[in-house]
C-alpha cells in the first residue's frame, strides 16, 4: 500500500491554488480549492499513467478501443480517490486546511457527455478495465455542451445548456501532437497509381482537425492509469492572405463553421434515432480520427498491418460509431493499398458490435443522399460491402428466398444505410445486454441475421461498478459490508454471497435497516433544500429514476399515484402505510409527451403534496436534474426500485442493479435484465408483474388491443384516466394533458392506441403496489429480502460483464505492473 505524505499534500494542494489562482486559501473560492484538490490529484496518478502506457508497449499487449457517441462519467475526484486508497488522507488534509471533502467534491461538475444506460454502461466498463488490469482506450467526443441541465418552472422542464467546460477541466490533457485531419465532402476521383493501381482521391473536401484529449481512468488499488480520448475539432488554418481567391476564401469560412459545429453538443435524445447531419458528423469525426490514431499507432511498434486484429478490437457501443467499419476498409484499401479481401479480412476480426435496443424508433438509417454527400469514400466502400453482402446472400439461399432476404437484411435499402445491417455484417461478434434481450434479437429482431451468423451471436449481461454505486455512493453501507465479509468485494463481488449468512440474523437486519435509514435522512435534507418538501424519512421510498421515455412508463406509476390518492380521499381512514413517490427524469427536449408526462407528476405532488388531509401518508417528489452524482446517493435511500417497462421494450436496464446493490426491492415486469435479477434473488423477494415479453409480442403482431375495453368497464381506472382532462390536476385548463388521454384510449396515425400496454398493466400494477405496502410493513421480512437482495447482486458488477468480454470476444491480457 502506498503511503502519502500529509505535509507533501497539503504544500500541493496549496502550491496549485497559488499557480492557478495568485491566491492563499482562505482567499480562494470552493471552485479554485476543488481545482487544487485536483491538480495535486493529478499529480499522484500522471507517474502511473505513464508507467502504464510504458508498460503496454513493453508487453506489447492487445487493446481493446471502446467506440462511444457517449460517456457518462460523473464526477472523477471523489472516484480517483477512493481508486487511489487515499479518500482518508486526502479528507484528514482539508479537514486540517478547514475544509470538508465532501463539499470540495460538489463543486466538480459532472462530466454528463452522455444521455442514459448506454453512455454509463461506458463509463462502468472503462472502469472495470481499469481494475481488471486490461489496456483500454475509451474513444469519443469532447462535447463542449453535455447532458442539459434540467431547471423545473411552474412544473415544465425548462433545459440549460450544461457547460461543463467553463472553469476548465483539471484531468484533462490536450495532445495537439496527436492531431488528425478529418475529411467531409468533396467528390471521389479514380486514378491509376505509378504501379498502374486504381487508386481513390477525395478532392474539394472540407477538413477538420481533430484535437485529443486525455482523461485518467484509474483502476482500484492497482496503479493502471487507462486513458478516455475524447477528441474536440479545430479549424485547419489554411487562411492564406496573400494568395486567396474567392473560393478558398468560401471554404476556409466553411470549414471554421465546420470545426465550431461539431463538438458543441451532445444530441439529448435516449432511444431515439434523430437523422440529423451534424449528428452524423460528430459520428465521422470521432471515427475517423481515433481509427486513424490506433492504426499509426499500432504501426509504430509493428511491421504488417495484416496481424491488427491480435492487437485491436473495436467495441461498437451500439450502431453510432459503425462507420468505424468502412473507415477501417478505407485506410486499408486506400493507405495501404490492401485489396477487398485482406481489407476485408482484417476489417471483420477487428470490429465487434453491441446492440442495446430493439426499438424500431431507435434504429439507425440514415438516407443516402446525406450518407453519399457527406462521406462520398466511405459511401462507395459501403455500397462495395453490401454488393458483396448480397452475392453472399445470393450464394446462400434459392433465387426465391435470395430477393425476400435481400429485402430484409441489405444494408442500402429503400434509400437508407441500415446502420445496424453494417454493423452486423462487418463484425466478428454481434451481442445483446441482457439474457431477454439476446434472445429477442436472435428470435425475432435479427432473426435473420441470426441464421446467417449463427455463432457471431452472444449474451453479455450488463453490469454497473460497486466502485462507484457503493463504496463511493453509499459508504456507511460500504463500511458495514466490509466489517462482516472483508473487502474482497471491491475488486470482486461475488463474494457479497457472504453476506448470506446474515440475512436471517436480527442484529445484521438491524443494523442494515439502520444505515438504510440514514440515507433515508440525508436523502430528506437534500429534497428539503432542493424542493422544500419535507417527506417523512419513515415513509416508503418509492424510487423511479431514469431518462423518461413512454415505454419505461413513468405514466403507468404516476396514474397508480393519482388512484391512491382517489382512494384515499374517499376513504381517509383506510389503513395505509406511508410512501414518498421520488421520481428523476429528463425527457429530450424536442419529445413533447415525455414533457407533459413530468408536468403531469408536478401538477399531481402540488395538489397532493398540499393536501392537509392526506398529510405525510403521500408525497410526491420530483427531483430536478438528475444526473449521476446525485444518483450515487438517491439509490442508497431507496426502498423500492420502480423498473415497469412495458416487457420486451428496455433492453437491460441498469438502475435495477443499482438498486439491488443497495438493498431496495424491485417492483417490476419481467423485462430485460429484472428477469435475472429475480433469477439470482428470487420470485419471492421481488415484486413482478405484468404482461409478459411473449404476451406484448403476440398483442403487437395482433394489431394490439382495446383500451377503450378496459376504461369502459373498470371505474377506478376511467377516473383516473379522466382526471387528466377534467381539470383536477391542471387549474382547469382541460386542455394541458389531452394528448396524454387521447395516447392512452385512442390510435393516433399509425402508433396504436396505448402502445405500452398502460392499462392493461394497472391492476396487475396496483396488486403488485398492495404486496408491496404489506411486505413493508413486516419488518423482519423486508429486512431480510432487501438483505438478500445486496448478498445476491455479484452477478451485476460491471467487473463479471467485462471478464466475459475479455474471454469470449476482445482476448485481452492483463497488464503486469
Ligand atoms: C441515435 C441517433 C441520433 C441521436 C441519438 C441517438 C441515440 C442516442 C442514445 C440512440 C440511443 C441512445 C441510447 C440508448 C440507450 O441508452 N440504451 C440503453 O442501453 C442500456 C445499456 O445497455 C440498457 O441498459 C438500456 O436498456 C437501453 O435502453
Amino acid at each position: 500500500m502506498q503511503e502519502y505524505s500529509k505535509k507533501e499534500l497539503k504544500d500541493n494542494i496549496e502550491g496549485y491554488v497559488k499557480l492557478l489562482y495568485r491566491k492563499n486559501m482562505e482567499e480562494a473560492t470552493g471552485q479554485q480549492i476543488f481545482q487544487g484538490v485536483a491538480y495535486a490529484v493529478k499529480n499522484i496518478i500522471i507517474e502511473d499513467w505513464m508507467k502504464t502506457h510504458k508498460a503496454y508497449e513493453a508487453q506489447d499487449l492487445k487493446t481493446v478501443y471502446y467506440m462511444s457517441m457517449e460517456f457518462l462519467m460523473g464526477r472523477a475526484l471523489g472516484n480517483i480517490l477512493i481508486n487511489l486508497k487515499a479518500d482518508k488522507v486526502v479528507e484528514e488534509v482539508l479537514e486540517e486546511l478547514g475544509f470538508n471533502l465532501n463539499i470540495i467534491e460538489e463543486q466538480e461538475p459532472d462530466a454528463a457527455l452522455g444521455n442514459g444506460g448506454l453512455g454509463r454502461l461506458a463509463a462502468c466498463f472503462l472502469d472495470s478495465l481499469s481494475t481488471l488490469l486490461y489496456p483500454a482506450y475509451g474513444c469519443g467526443i469532447r462535447y463542449k455542451y453535455g447532458m442539459f441541465e434540467q431547471k423545473i418552472e411552474d412544473g415544465f422542464q425548462v433545459e440549460v445548456p450544461d457547460n461543463w467546460l467553463k472553469y476548465g477541466n483539471p484531468f484533462e490533457i490536450k495532445r495537439a501532437e496527436y492531431a488528425v485531419e478529418v475529411k467531409f465532402g468533396g467528390y471521389v476521383r479514380l486514378i491509376r497509381d505509378d504501379f498502374g493501381r486504381d487508386k481513390f482521391i477525395q478532392e474539394n473536401y472540407q477538413s477538420v482537425l481533430a484535437i485529443p484529449y486525455d482523461l485518467p481512468v484509474t483502476g482500484y488499488g492497482n496503479h493502471v492509469v487507462n486513458t478516455l480520448r475524447i477528441w474536440d475539432a479545430q479549424a485547419i488554418n489554411n487562411f492564406n492572405l496573400d494568395s486567396f481567391d474567392r473560393g478558398d476564401y468560401q471554404k476556409a469560412v466553411e470549414q471554421e463553421n465546420l470545426a465550431r459545429t461539431i463538438c458543441e453538443v451532445l444530441y439529448p435524445n435516449d432511444n431515439h434515432y434523430a437523422g440529423k447531419e451534424l449528428r452524423l458528423k460528430q459520428q465521422y469525426f470521432f471515427v475517423s480520427a481515433s481509427v486513424q490514431r490506433a492504426v499509426s499507432k499500432y504501426m509504430e511498434t509493428h511491421e504488417d498491418i495484416k496481424k491488427l486484429p491480435v492487437k485491436i478490437c473495436f467495441q461498437l457501443n451500439d450502431t453510432h460509431p459503425t462507420v468505424t467499419v468502412p473507415e477501417l476498409m478505407r485506410i486499408l484499401l486506400d493507405e495501404y493499398n490492401l485489396g477487398w479481401e485482406e481489407a476485408w479480412d482484417i476489417t471483420n476480426h477487428t470490429c465487434a458490435y453491441t446492440n442495446h435496443t430493439i426499438m424500431s424508433e431507435a434504429l439507425e438509417k440514415w438516407p443516402i443522399d446525406l450518407f453519399k454527400r457527406l462521406l462520398p469514400r466511405i459511401y462507395q466502400i459501403v455500397e462495395e460491402i453490401n454488393r458483396r453482402f448480397e452475392v453472399l446472400l445470393r450464394q446462400t439461399y434459392s433465387l426465391e428466398d435470395f430477393h425476400k432476404k435481400a429485402e430484409k437484411m441489405s444494408i442500402l435499402y429503400n434509400g437508407q444505410v441500415r446502420m445496424a445491417h453494417l454493423a452486423i455484417v462487418g463484425s466478428f461478434s454481434v451481442n445483446g445486454v441482457a439474457k431477454l434481450h439476446t434472445e429477442i434479437l436472435k428470435a425475432k429482431e435479427l432473426k435473420d441475421f441470426y441464421e446467417l451468423y449463427p455463432t457471431r451471436f452472444h449474451n453479455k449481461t450488463n453490469g454497473i461498478t460497486q466502485r462507484r454505486f457503493l463504496k463511493h455512493g453509499n459508504p456507511l453501507l460500504a463500511k458495514w459490508i466490509t466489517d462482516k465479509i472483508g473487502d474482497g468485494w471491491i475488486t470482486d463481488l461475488s463474494q457479497i454471497y457472504k453476506l448470506n449468512k446474515y440475512v436471517k440474523n436480527e442484529q445484521c437486519q438491524k443494523e442494515f435497516m439502520q444505515i438504510k435509514h440514514e440515507n433515508k435522512l440525508r436523502l430528506a435534507e437534500y429534497i428539503k433544500s432542493h424542493n422544500g418538501i419535507i417527506i417523512n424519512p419513515d415513509s416508503i421510498y418509492d424510487v423511479q429514476v431514469k431518462r423518461l421515455h413512454e415505454y419505461k412508463r413513468q405514466l403507468l406509476n404516476i396514474l397508480h399515484v393519482m388512484h391512491l390518492y382517489n382512494q384515499l380521499k374517499k376513504n381517509p381512514d383506510r389503513a395505509f402505510y406511508p410512501r414518498t413517490f421520488i421520481f428523476g427524469a429528463k425527457a429530450s427536449a424536442g419529445y413533447v409527451r415525455a414533457k407533459a408526462i413530468i408536468k403531469l407528476i408536478n401538477s399531481v405532488a402540488e395538489v397532493v403534496n398540499k393536501d392537509a388531509e392526506i398529510g405525510d401518508k403521500l408525497k410526491i417528489v420530483f427531483i430536478e436534474n438528475y444526473r449521476v452524482s446525485n444518483a450515487e446517493f438517491i439509490f442508497s435511500a431507496a426502498d423500492v426500485s420502480e423498473q415497469i417497462s412495458t416487457a420486451s421494450k428496455e433492453a437491460s436496464g441498469t438502475g435495477n442493479m443499482k438498486f439491488m446493490l443497495n438493498g431496495a426491492l424491485t417492483l417490476g415486469t419481467m423485462d430485460g435484465a429484472n428477469v435475472e435479477i429475480v433469477e439470482e434473488v428470487g420470485a419471492e423477494n421481488a415484486f413482478i408483474f405484468g404482461l409478459t415479453s411473449e404476451q406484448v409480442i403476440e398483442y403487437e403482431q395482433n394489431g394490439g388491443y382495446n383500451p377503450l375495453d378496459i376504461y369502459n368497464t373498470d371505474e377506478d381506472i376511467k377516473l383516473v384516466v379522466d382526471q387528466l382532462i377534467n381539470g383536477k390536476y391542471s387549474r382547469e385548463d382541460k386542455e394541458l394533458f389531452l394528448p396524454l388521454y387521447q395516447s392512452l384510449l385512442y390510435s393516433q396515425g399509425m402508433e396504436r392506441a396505448d402502445q405500452y400496454f398502460i392499462l392493461k398493466d394497472f391492476r396487475a400494477y396496483e396488486e403488485a403496489q398492495k404486496k408491496v405496502e404489506s411486505a413493508y410493513v413486516d419488518k423482519s421480512w423486508w429486512a431480510e429480502a432487501v438483505l438478500l437482495n445486496t448478498a445476491n447482486s455479484g452477478k451485476f458488477s460491471s467487473d463479471r460483464t467485462i471478464q466475459e468480454y475479455v474471454q469470449e470476444v476482445w482476448h485481452l491480457e492483463k497488464v503486469h505492473m
